[in-house]
Parts: C-alpha cells; structure tokens; sequence
C-alpha cells in the first residue's frame, strides 16, 4: 500500500513543497505539491530524486566510534559518552578555543542546524568559529551589517513585481537561487520577461540564465565591483540619482559620489573587458526603469573585491530608489523573525573585534575563514584547535587546500561529524553522529524564509517515522550541546526547556514585547507540540510579527494554526519596512561606512590590473549540490561531470582537443581534469566545477568514487581572501594549462 505526504524539500534554497509516495517506510516517488502556497507545484531534478536521496544504501544508519584507529558501529550512548570524555578535557585544560566548531552548508536546511549550533556556541563561547559562510554570502553580511546595522538585514530583489533585474554572478537557472529563496526561479524570470521587463545577466560564462536574458555581459572575472562603481559613477555624472524618500533615511551621499569618481566607464571598462558605451547604457537602462533591482551572489561575493560588490549592489538599489519599495528589493519579514521594534539607532555592527591568532585574519559574525582552519589546528601555542565539532560540513572538498587540510584533521586530539556520510571530511573523526534521512525529519526554513520573494509559512512534519534505533537530528545536536558543554547525561529536552526559559524571560521583561510583563512559566506551560523542537517553533511563531502574541492577537500565528494549514499560509507581497530594520548607530542608511571607504584605495589599483594569462571561475549543474550528491546515480553522469570548460579560441592556442586531459596550475596548487572545449565561456577564462575528488581512502561513497573527479580548490592554498569578510576567492584567479597528451 502506498500513501503520499508532504514534505518541504532540502536540497536546495527554493524550499518547494513535495509530494512524496511513501511504500511502507520508503519513498518511492516525488513530486511537486501543486498546492503549496509558494512553489506552487515547482519541482526539479534533484527534488524528483527525493527518494533516492532519502534511500542511498550508503547513509549511515548507526553511530560511528574510532577503536583502535578504526571507525565501528557503536551506540548512541557510547558515542556521547565519548565526545563528553574527550571533549571536555580539551577545554577544560586548553581553554575554550581549543575546541573549534565548524558549520556547513546543509545546517540551514535543517530543523537542528538552526536550532542548537547558536545554543552549542552559546556554551563553548570559543573563537574558533568557521563556516559555509566565508566561502559563500559572508561579504553580503559585511555589507549589509555596516550599510544597515544588521548583518541578516539582506534586501531580496522582488522578482514578481520588478520591472528590470540586472543580476551578477548567479545562474539561478542551475541553483535555484540563493540568499533570494524563489521556487521555481526560471520561471519568475520569464514571467518577468512576459510582462515586459527586462533581465540583464552579468558573468563570464554564458550559462542558461545568460541564455535567458535580454542582454548579456560577461565581464573578466572579479571585476565586478569595478562595473558597479562605474555604473555608480554613471549614475551620478549624468543626474540620473533619485533617492526619493530613501534621502531621508540615509548619510553618505556626497561622499559616495567623491569616491566613485575615477570609476569610469573608461577606466573601469578597461578593466572588466567591457565596452564603456555599454557601461553607461546599463546605468541609464537601470534608472529609466520603472522599478528595478540589482541582485549579486556566488559570482560577486566569492572574489577579490566580494565585500565591495555587495555594497556597491546596494549602493545601487538605494541610488535608483529602488531599496525597499515594490519593485525593487526589499526585505522579506518572516513568521520566525523577531517582531519588528520601534525604528531609530541601534548597536550597529563592527567588523575585526578579534583577530584569528596564527594569520590575524579579522573576525567578521563571530567568524574567522574556515580557508585559515588548518593553520589553526596545526600551529601549536595557545589557542591551538585541539578538538572539533563539524556539523553538516565538507570543508575537505569545499574549502581551500583539501589536502592540507586532510592532514591537519588527522593530526586532532579529537574530531566529532554529525553527517550522514563517511566522505573526506567525517573519515577523519573519531565519532560521527548521522541524522537520519531526511524523509524522517520534520521541516522548517528558519533561514531561508528570511530570504523569500514572498512572505508565507509552512511547516511539514516527517513524512516517514524515526526508524528503529535512530536519533532525530534536532535530539543528536541536543545531546551534543550537552556532552560538549559539561551537561553531559542531562535529557535532550533540557536544552529546548532552557532556551524557551531564555527566551521567554526575555520578552515578558520587553515593553515592545506583546507578552511584557506576563509570566515566563505560564507562557511555557501554554506551548503546544510534540517535542521540544515543535515547542520552540511554537514559541517564535507566536512571538513573531505574525504570531498570536499567547493570545494578544487571536488571529495570529500558532504552531496549530500552521499545522492546520498542511500546504502553507500565504502572508502576502514583502513590504516596505527599512526604517524597521535599520539598527546603526546613527540609526539611518550608512552609504559609505568607514571599512568600505577604507577597502576602495585597493580596488582602485585595481583598474590598472589585467591577467596576465587565464583565469579560473567555477560553475554549478543543475542535479548537483556541492559536495554531497555525487552518490546518486540519477545525479550524476551525463552532463554533470567534473571537466574544464575552455574557450576555442584559447583551446586552439593551446593546442588542446576536447577530451584532451590538461593540467590546471595556480599559484596554491595544481590538479589534472579533462577539457571541454565550449564557447560558453569568455575567451581567457575557464571553469571547473567544485565539490568532487572522492578518491580518499576511508570514505563510503561507492558511486561517487567510481567518477571521482578533482577538487577545484585543490588549487587554492587559502592566502586569497576578500580582506572585509575573511571570504575565499574561489573565483577569477589565475591558472596556467599544461596539456597532459
Ligand atoms: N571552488 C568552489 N568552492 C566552493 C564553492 C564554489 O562555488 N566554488 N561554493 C561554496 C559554497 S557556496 C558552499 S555553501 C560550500 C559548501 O560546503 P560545505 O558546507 O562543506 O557543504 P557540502 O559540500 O554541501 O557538504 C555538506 C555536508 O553535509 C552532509 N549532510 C548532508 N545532509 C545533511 C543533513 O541533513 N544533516 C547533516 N548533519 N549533514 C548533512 C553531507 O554529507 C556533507 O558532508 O562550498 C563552497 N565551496
Ligand atoms: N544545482 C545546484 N544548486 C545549488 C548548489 C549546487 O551546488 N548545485 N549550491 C547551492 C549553494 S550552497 C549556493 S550558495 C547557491 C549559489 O547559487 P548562485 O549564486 O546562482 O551560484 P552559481 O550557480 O555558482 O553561479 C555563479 C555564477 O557566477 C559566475 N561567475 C564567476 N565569477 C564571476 C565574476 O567574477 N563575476 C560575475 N559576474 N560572475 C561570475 C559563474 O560563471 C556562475 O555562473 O546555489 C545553491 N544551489
Ligand atoms: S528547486 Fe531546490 S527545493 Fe525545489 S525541488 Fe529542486 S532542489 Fe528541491
Ligand atoms: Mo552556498
């Protein structure tokens, strides 16, 4: 007998409602829930592929504990029992900073990664912090967070009302978007096309999203913030400025258009490989438009000169009076946002309030590179990396310098993995924690909600029950919360019983809270749900800016409400809110904040830079997601293969035919892949997708390792890093090719 139940999907940032076909504790099929109040039916490859995700043979199913140097089935209380023995000594004797946390991407695609890292963190308070971020979206952080006051204060462009996006760096038509949560991205785009408007698409390879636009520009990589400073240039060399009400609301103006004025279109054209007539043409098209909405990701964050193009792309938006109205980009208000406060100043934000202590890499969002995570565990002195807590994170592959990294994970006192995989990173610890598939874990995006194009909330529960002998995630991140803090022993739920305390505590001490002055206990003792995790979502829901506020407004947002509303609840278009969300020091719109004004005297060298040879930009196929689905026989193959893109006109000079294996050389490293010639690349630049080489011994990844592929960070030693966000340049350096035949 087969059922069907809904089930949010995980696998990438759009968070489509599925329809999965279960077979007893099997899922046995997916598709798209037509009913979902926002994806609306969406549904591609990789979610086609839910069950085969869910059901790969080669997830681990029990605990894993290192005896005698190899790793063997163990049980849960052994495991824990052994990360409380081996952990605590290391801090207690070291100090805090001896344990090193590292986070990576899937953690904002579950439940227990948003919920407990911050409460482990909380706990350890050690410095050595790494994640995702800093080889991701941390420059938009750095800008927002010194623009706004806020480092989440991420403004979304409004795909379904704008009337011209011109989007840098992102091929939303092969990731599905990111830090822009949008089922069905392609065809927001379309539809954006259909009714007249216009999308330009900025970046070196013309990809599918280049295919699908109105007007394509592919730029020499990392140059981006040089075109953005010339666009802005533009804009205010020819009056084309019109803040609108956003003048009001923002300091810095004249100081910006100082600071851009050598950013000509000449000068800077020179540099991007662009045409200056087509430079202006951008900036002219960009005011003229009704609304407009300029969008950056992986492309303009992972370079050079990341922290400055995420700026400039708000410079932008603020520019054109785009930022936050209808149109534009705005900033999405979720139902787990806290509700929103009175406008006016706040604590604004810093960057560099520690240093890491081998490079003296500054720290930015508590964070310091996970690129300079090696030099941390293999330095010695205080403050070594002694011990490490990895959750949901590949960095073997995905960081920088694989390889030395491998070696100084293999040189830790002790090492803790919650991951489903025995891959090239959780080879290396010495217990590993796997969460059960996902179709036995229950779904909500914390994080990606932030980011939607539309407000709504939707909450699936698991879809499958927790199999024998399994732990749910949010119950393994619980109980390592405990054992790496010194309660070890302690229930799970004790962690969810604090942290509702806390909370509580907190809003009923706050004027602007709807529970001011109720009592903590009570309010408790009225949440609803299953287990603690439910009771926690409960409680930010009803708190939130739509929630019931425990009664305050009867119609609001409960756990119940949600529940009863299986497909979602729509909360409408994303709204004006920029005074809401505002929290510098000066309480407004900070156009030139001091760090950015102090990172431009280097891009300004940089519009006498040119490459001397080639360069390096990555790519992303459709049915791939990083690291870790090379093992699904339906995602691999065909056309997602780990080969290097080549211009003809460069293959020609070089001598090489397709299939012809070349060597790839940078300055950090050098790996062997074979060519495909295409002139979907910009001649002078070439591309290796990233998240393969699963060729090390140890792992359990029996498809991927039979079309292994190279790492393309093999090539990077870790010393590129945007200075602002501490974030690798994964991104527009230099290679030399060598061919092998
Ligand atoms: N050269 C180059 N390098 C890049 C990039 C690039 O564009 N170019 N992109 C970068 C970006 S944007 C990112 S976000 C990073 C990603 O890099 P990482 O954060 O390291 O993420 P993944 O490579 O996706 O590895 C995810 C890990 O989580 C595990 N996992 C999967 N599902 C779950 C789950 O439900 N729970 C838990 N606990 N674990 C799970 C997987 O088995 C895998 O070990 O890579 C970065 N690296
Ligand atoms: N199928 C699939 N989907 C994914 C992922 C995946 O691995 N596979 N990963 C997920 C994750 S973690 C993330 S962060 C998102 C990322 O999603 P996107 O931000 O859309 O990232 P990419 O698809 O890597 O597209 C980046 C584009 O930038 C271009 N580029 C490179 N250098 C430059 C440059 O200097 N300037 C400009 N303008 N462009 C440049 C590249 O050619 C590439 O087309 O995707 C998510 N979705
Ligand atoms: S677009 Fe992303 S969320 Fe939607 S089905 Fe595909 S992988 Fe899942
Ligand atoms: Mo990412």
């Amino acid at each position: 007998m087969s059922r069907t139940a809904l089930r949010i999907c995980p696998l990438c940032e759009a968070t489509c409602g599925l329809t999965l076909t279960v077979e007893g504790t099997r899922v046995t099929g997916a598709r798209g829930d037509r009913d979902d109040v926002f994806s609306q039916g969406f549904i591609c490859p990789k979610g086609a592929s839910f069950g085969e995700v869910d059901g790969d043979p080669d997830r681990l199913t029990a605990p894993l504990v290192r005896r005698n140097g190899v790793l063997e089935q163990a049980s849960w209380d052994e495991a824990f029992d052994l990360v409380a023995a081996r952990l605590r000594p290391l801090i207690e004797e070291y100090g805090a900073n001896a344990v090193g946390v590292v986070l990576g991407n899937p953690n904002v695609h579950t439940m227990a990664g948003a919920l407990y890292p911050p409460v482990l963190l909380g706990g350890l308070r050690t410095r050595n912090l790494f994640t995702a971020s800093t080889l991701d979206q941390m420059p938009k952080h750095v800008s927002s967070g010194l623009l706004f006051g806020d480092p989440f204060a991420i403004p979304v462009p409004d795909l379904d009302r704008t009337d011209h996006l011109l989007l840098l760096g992102a091929n939303p038509l092969e990731s599905n978007g990111s830090l822009c949560t949008a089922p069905d991205f392609p065809g927001r785009l379309k539809a954006l096309r259909r009714r007249g408007g216009t999308l330009t698409v900025v970046d070196p390879r013309r990809t599918r999203t280049a295919k699908l636009a109105d007007r394509h520009v592919a730029p020499r990589p990392g140059t981006d913030a040089l075109l953005l400073a010339a666009l802005t240039h533009v804009l205010f060399e020819e009056k084309l400025t019109s803040l609108g009400e956003l003048a009001e609301q923002v300091d810095g103006l004249a100081e910006v258009r100082d600071t851009v004025r050598e950013f000509t279109p000449e000068a800077a054209g020179a540099a991007c490989g662009l045409d200056p007539d087509e430079i202006r043409v951008l900036a002219r098209e960009l005011a003229a438009a009704p609304t407009a909405a300029v969008y950056g990701r992986i492309g303009s964050c992972t370079v050079e000169h990341g922290t400055l193009a995420s700026w400039l792309v708000d410079v932008l938006n603020i520019l054109t009076g785009n930022l936050d109205r209808p149109g534009g980009a705005l900033f999405p208000l979720s139902a787990t946002d806290k509700a929103p406060r009175p406008a006016g100043p706040g604590k604004g934000f810093a960057i560099g309030r520690w240093r890491s202590r081998v490079g003296g890499h500054g720290e930015a969002k508590s964070e310091l590179p996970i690129a300079v995570l090696a030099e941390e565990i293999e330095t010695p002195g205080e403050g070594q990396i002694r011990g490490l807590i990895v959750s949901a994170a590949n960095p073997v592959l995905s960081a920088p310098d694989g390889d030395r990294l491998d070696r100084a994970l293999a040189g830790l006192d002790f090492m803790v993995s919650v991951d489903p995989y025995l891959n090239e990173t959780s080879r290396h610890a010495d217990v590993v924690l796997p969460p059960p598939p996902p179709s036995q874990s229950a779904h909500f995006d914390f994080a990606f909600n932030t980011f939607a194009v539309r407000n709504q909330v939707r909450y699936t529960r698991a879809a499958v029950p927790l199999a024998e002998g399994r732990l749910d995630e949010c119950e393994i991140h619980a109980r390592l919360v405990l054992a790496a803090t010194g309660m070890h022993g302690a229930p799970a739920d004790a962690v969810d019983a604090l942290v509702i305390d806390r909370t509580l505590g907190k809003a009923v001490a706050d004027p602007h809270s709807a529970v001011y002055g109720q009592d903590a206990k009570t309010l408790a003792a009225r949440l609803t749900g299953e287990n603690g995790p439910e009771r926690r979502l409960d409680m930010m829901l009803r708190l939130g800016p739509y929630g019931d506020g425990f009664g305050a407004d009867p119609d609001g947002l409960t756990l119940e409400r949600v529940l009863a509303h299986p497909h979602g609840i729509d909360l409408g278009p994303l709204r004006p809110r920029l005074a809401q969300v505002v929290r510098t020091r000066s309480g407004r719109v900070e156009l030139l904040p001091g760090p950015i004004a102090d990172d431009l005297p280097r891009l300004r060298a940089a519009l006498d830079q040119r490459p001397a040879g080639l360069v390096l930009v990555g790519r992303r196929h459709l049915r791939s997601n990083n690291s870790w689905l090379h093992n699904i026989p339906s995602l691999n193959g065909g056309s997602n293969r780990c080969t290097l893109h080549v211009h003809p006109e460069d293959a020609a000079r070089l001598g090489l035919a397709d299939g012809d294996p070349v060597r790839v050389k940078a300055d950090g490293g050098e790996v062997a892949a074979p060519v495909e010639i295409t002139d979907a690349v910009r001649e002078g630049v070439v591309s290796l997708p990233h998240g393969w080489g699963h060729n090390r011994p140890g792992t359990r990844l029996g498809v991927a390792a039979e079309q292994p592929g190279v790492n393309v960070n093999q090539l990077l030693d870790g010393s590129r890093l945007d200075p602002l966000s501490g974030t690798a340049v994964l991104n527009g350096f230099p290679v030399e090719l060598v061919a092998l035949r």
